[in-house]
């Protein structure tokens, strides 16, 4: 235990927090760490395609994983440098079918079950994603809401294959697996009919989740607009809150990126915690628009951290993260993001809420706004590097190292 530490647990337990506690919670928060940042949302399908959806990772940073095996070594080095137990966010793109000829209609299970033994070995949860992007059947940017009802059965019969892949998984582990759908559908200009897009996805939705799976809990994911949609979004945040508010068992997905510039998530997860069982997060960092940037340290990160923490709600809101740059190693991208979540979770422990809800009930906001304030300048960063030590992994300045030997060894030879 360092002296550091020491005077850091004396100045939080003279404000009632209990930092020893503390790290006992943050130990036991499992993020989902998203597999997609290994390969700029490539996938293993090699089928040329192009990463479509109007998302797009920019950058050409040399070293992405192109197969299962690179994809899995890179984040096993992250996961050596991130504190705790965690669970790995799959898409239906990451399947491993080996030359078979199996479109995403007819994916099973089995083409997974290398992803199943990974996560298996090291104790890792598994959550799983459809994929509705970079394929031939999406068609003028539309699929679950297509006139088309070629391409909508398609990506029905998809949506269903996921939905049992990821009830397959919930059962081989042992443990719920989060399945969540988002599709791209969208206009780039003015629509004629804003109402029939939305009639057929709801449609598309109830045969989709018509079938009971145990372990599997369900999401659906908004957005407001992306490259080349940006006029109209189908599944728009009305939409889908509506969807879960009326469908038992299916649950919000709210990723930070996915609403206008100075609307934030951290707001929404009070609001729907009053009417939810759970609600899903994706976590990233919008810069101007939905750019999917790695997540830091940022007011909003804490923002969202308190929400999660200050209401009890750690068990119903389940976080995932979602960025994708390319400009960047992509293992520190992982490193950096997913430590960040943890420490936004943390700077939110650290905070006497008993007693800051009670000065607003009081109407004390003086002594609230003094406090707040103060918290601010806590020692928050030795709690932190003592957490990293008891857990095994480096401190902030001790871990980037390795990355720049792993990068040296294994990376710059792709
Ligand atoms: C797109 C959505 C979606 C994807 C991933 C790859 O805007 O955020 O969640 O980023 O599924
Ligand atoms: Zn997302």
């Amino acid at each position: 235990m360092s002296t550091s530490y020491e005077l850091a647990r004396d100045k939080y337990a003279a404000v009632g927090v209990d930092t020893e506690q503390v790290m006992e919670t943050l130990k036991g928060i499992a993020i989902s760490v998203h597999c997609w940042q290994g390969d700029d949302v490539g996938g293993f399908e090699n089928s040329g395609e192009a990463l479509s959806g109007g998302i797009q990772a920019t950058g050409n940073y040399p070293g992405k994983a192109r197969t299962p095996d690179e994809l899995m070594a890179d984040m096993d080095k992250a996961f050596s440098l991130i504190p705790g137990k965690h669970r790995i966010n799959l898409h239906a793109s990451y399947a491993v079918i080996d030359g078979e000829a199996v479109d995403r209609d007819t994916l099973e299970p089995k083409h997974f079950a290398q992803w199943i033994a990974f996560a298996k070995e090291r104790g890792l949860g598994i959550d799983f994603n459809p994929t509705y992007f970079s394929h031939p059947m999406v068609k003028d940017n539309l699929t679950l809401s297509s006139p088309d009802e070629t391409v909508r059965a398609f990506w029905i019969r998809h949506g269903i294959a996921c939905r049992r892949i990821a009830g397959a998984i919930a059962k081989e582990l042992g443990s719920p697996v989060l399945n969540n759908v988002w599709i791209p559908d969208g206009y780039k200009d003015v629509p004629a009919d804003r109402l029939g897009p939305r009639l057929r996805l709801k449609d598309s939705l109830e045969q989709i989740f018509a079938e009971k799976i145990d372990g599997v809990i369900d999401c659906v994911e908004s957005k407001v607009f992306g490259i080349g949609v940006e006029s109209f979004t189908v599944g728009s945040s009305e939409f889908y809150l509506a969807y879960a508010a009326s469908h038992p068992g299916v649950y919000n997905l709210m990723d930070s990126g996915h609403y206008h510039p100075t609307e934030v998530i951290s707001d929404k997860i009070p609001a729907q915690l009053a009417f939810f069982e759970k609600i899903a997060l994706h976590v990233t960092r919008p810069v101007r628009w939905d750019s999917d940037h790695v997540v830091l340290l940022e007011d909003e990160i804490k923002e969202i951290a308190k929400e999660i923490v200050r209401n009890d709600a750690l068990d119903k809101v389940l976080i995932g993260l979602d960025f994708f740059d390319a400009s960047i190693n992509r293992v520190a991208a992982w490193v950096v993001g997913t430590r960040n979540m943890q420490k936004g979770l943390l700077s939110a422990l650290l905070q006497p809420w008993k007693d800051m809800r009670a000065m607003q009930d009081e109407c004390r906001f003086t002594e609230l706004m003094v406090l707040s304030e103060a918290l601010k300048m806590y020692p928050m960063g030795a709690v932190w590097e003592e957490f990293c030590s008891r857990m095994g992994v480096p401190a902030d300045d001790a871990w980037f190292d390795s990355v720049a030997a792993y990068e040296r060894d294994v990376l710059s030879n792709r």
